[in-house]
């Protein structure tokens, strides 16, 4: 089996081509980067310097002939979507109409995974929210999502193509970038036990959402394409938790109170979400036979010991 991700070297990328390796795929990935982390030396790299450039993707399908592709290359942060929102939509959302151009040219019997996300459903009328749930967003990344989700769906309408969107919500691994709130605490936490820093200023910690682990959701997205048709899917843990829980558990994991730490501060404060945003994965427990292994406690802690264990 021939697997292609697109965004090979951001966190699911990673997980993902560790995953199929290990079932014995051969793995084909795409980045901006010119060489893979060592980890990921089994995978073939696709350098793709601009991701607008659609003859240089459609070229590097048709060289890998792949019987799965996995569409995860992203402008990912819904905060810096507010400060390119065109591209955002452009990479985010055109992005995928690219790739799926590209499939309807090389590969249109590939099996097909785009990564959509509960940033779609932006502020919910109720949760949790499910795959019928409304697609509303509210921020430019939402709207990329929206985008590329609504596309994904009527490209598997239109021509039968072998489409499965999974809508992801918040997962996180050591992996996950500095810019995402997880990761702001867990280092900010360590580092402040060590005596690097003084403070933590974070926005809403009152903010709600459904974390879990990226392994873990890695092996959702490869069950979709094992599946008789091509679906719609919600991938989440189901369970509700505050960023301040976060803070809880990572400052506590090194020894600390987060309250004598954490600082509020209005530069990264977004509007407070009347509804939590959490997911229903029922109809991915019952029809893929998955579901999420990782409670929040072990996924902190995943989290910190790795931070502790990274070279100063
Ligand atoms: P990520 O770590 O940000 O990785 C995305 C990759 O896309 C990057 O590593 C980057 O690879 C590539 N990319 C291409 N164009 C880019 C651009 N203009 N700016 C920044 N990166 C660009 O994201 P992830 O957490 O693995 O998420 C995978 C997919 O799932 C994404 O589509 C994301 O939107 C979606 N999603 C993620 C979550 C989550 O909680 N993690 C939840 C819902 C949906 P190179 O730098 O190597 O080119
Ligand atoms: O970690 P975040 O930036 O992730 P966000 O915005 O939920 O987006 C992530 O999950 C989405 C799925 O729902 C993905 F589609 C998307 O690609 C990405 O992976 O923020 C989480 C929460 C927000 O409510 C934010 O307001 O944390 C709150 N927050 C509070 N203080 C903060 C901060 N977020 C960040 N990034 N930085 C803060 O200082």
């Amino acid at each position: 089996m021939v697997a292609f991700i697109t965004g090979i070297t951001g966190q699911d990328g990673y997980y993902l081509a560790r995953h199929l390796h290990q079932l014995g795929a051969e793995v084909w990935g795409t980045s901006r980067a010119a060489i893979l982390p060592q980890e990921l030396n089994f995978a073939r790299l696709v350098p793709i310097a601009d991701y607008t450039d659609q003859k240089r993707l459609e070229r590097a399908i048709a060289a890998a002939n792949p019987d799965e592709i996995y569409h995860l290359a992203a402008q990912s942060s819904v905060a810096a979507s507010w400060e390119d929102p065109v591209a955002t939509i452009d990479i985010t959302g055109l992005g995928t109409l690219r790739l799926l151009e590209a499939v309807r040219s090389v590969a249109p019997t590939a099996r097909v995974f785009v990564a959509s996300s509960s940033e779609i459903f932006g502020d919910p009328v109720r949760a949790p929210q499910d795959e019928q749930t409304a697609i509303r967003p509210t921020s430019p990344y939402g709207a990329a999502k929206a985008f590329a989700h609504h596309v994904a769906a009527i490209y598997r309408r239109r021509y039968d193509f072998f489409i499965a969107i999974g809508i992801l919500y918040n997962h996180e691994s050591p992996r996950r970038a500095r810019s995402f709130v997880t990761q702001k605490i867990v280092q900010g936490a360590v580092a402040i036990a060590r005596g690097q820093q003084a403070e933590l200023r974070l926005g809403n910690l009152d903010a709600l959402r459904d974390w879990g682990f990226a392994g873990d959701y890695v092996r959702a997205m490869h069950l979709m394409l094992q599946q008789p048709e091509p679906g719609d899917y919600v991938v989440a843990t189901g369970e509700t938790h505050s960023v301040r829980d976060w803070c809880k558990f990572a400052f506590a994991r090194v020894g600390l109170d987060y309250r004598e730490y954490v600082v509020r501060d209005q530069q990264f404060w977004r509007p407070a979400e009347a509804v939590p945003l959490v997911g229903d994965p029922t109809k991915a427990r019952q029809v893929l036979g998955w579901s999420a292994t990782t409670s929040l406690s072990d996924l902190v802690a995943i989290m910190v010991e790795a931070e502790l264990s990274r070279p100063l």
